[in-house]
């Protein structure tokens, strides 16, 4: 059986500070690229709003505000030093960060550069959770709705590091269709940074609970997709609140092949067989013999759930 090994790294960050200056976090994001490197890593994925502290958590009412836990430019002055450490290493990375484009729009937004340093693919957070009305009773909030717009990029998979690599944040890999969609397009391995606080308000879920259903979205996508999925968080405490940690990476089988063990700053490592998902390609998941897309056209038709769709005999 062939093997195509490649080292991959998800990078645990243990939580920014409001008061942490962009240069602290790039430095501090160097230095675990660094570590990442001397584990062997060919690829390093960093999480979600990787920059800033989670301002979502905030309501701020002023737009300069706003902007400022924004990047007008990519690499920029302060975010230089992490496309020069690429290079230099030859190591490719996966940073998310808010993104405000030339033209005024605000995204949730990832990249992923390769190991010379350029960037080679961009991802526009899609599946935003959260609200945009100002619950001022709480004590902090969720208000992805209000400070990003829904990404226009679609699910891109780019050719990078000669691998075929498609990107997701957060939210998304609790969404089945995102997978679906990277693995259709040849996805080899899905990326992707998240902040998952404690406490969401209107999420109901046991906290317990709430690390299992991080671990079964990423394994489950892994595995019905046939590829594998490393996924970088924010943990440890933001501004006194909790962010679950669990950076992992999912193999095709859907088991977890390497997870953080802490709350802290983390290089998570494996050392992948990129050709481990050939068998389940050609077999349970071979795609073009046994999909039935003439009998899905409900998940395009419908958003929410409705009533049962008639049935031959039933339901008329
Ligand atoms: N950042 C982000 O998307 N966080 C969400 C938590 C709240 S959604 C109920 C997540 O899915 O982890």
């Amino acid at each position: 059986m062939s093997k195509r090994t490649f080292g991959l790294c998800v990078v645990q960050v243990g939580g920014i500070q409001p008061e942490d200056s962009r240069a602290e976090v790039v430095q501090r994001l160097v230095s675990l690229m660094r570590s990442a490197h001397a584990r062997g890593a060919d690829l390093v994925v960093f999480p979600e709003l990787t920059l800033t502290t989670f301002m979502s958590r905030y309501w701020f009412d002023d737009q300069e505000t706003i902007d400022s836990y924004f990047e007008t430019e990519m690499p920029s002055a302060e975010t230089a030093p992490l496309f020069e450490t690429a290079a230099e290493l030859g190591v490719g990375f996966y940073l998310g960060y808010a993104e405000l484009t030339s033209d005024g729009h605000h995204y949730n937004t990832s990249i992923l550069v390769d190991d010379t340093g350029r960037i080679t693919g961009k991802y526009r957070k899609i599946h935003l959770p959260g609200h945009s009305d100002n619950k001022s009773e709480l004590a902090y909030q969720h208000l992805e709705k209000k400070y990003f717009e829904v990404g226009d990029l679609g699910f891109g998979v780019f050719e990078s590091q000669g691998l075929k690599i498609g990107m997701a944040l957060c939210n998304d890999r609790r969404w089945p269709e995102v997978y679906r969609a990277l693995s259709l397009q040849g996805a080899e391995l899905v990326l992707l940074g998240y902040n998952t606080p404690m406490d969401v308000p209107g999420w109901q879920e046991e906290p317990h609970t709430k690390m299992e259903s991080h671990l079964l979205s990423i394994r489950a996508g892994a595995y019905q997709n046939a590829v594998w999925v490393a996924a970088a968080g924010k943990s440890n405490t933001e501004d006194g609140v909790y962010m679950i940690g669990g950076s992992a990476i999912a193999s095709p089988s859907g088991e977890i092949v390497a997870r953080a063990q802490s709350d802290e700053d983390e290089v998570v490592f494996a050392s992948i067989d990129l050709d481990y998902a050939q068998s389940f390609r050609d077999s349970v998941f071979d795609f073009s013999a046994h999909r039935r897309p003439e009998h899905y056209s409900i998940i395009i038709d419908r958003i929410g759930r409705g009533e049962p769709l008639p049935v031959p005999g039933f339901n008329s």
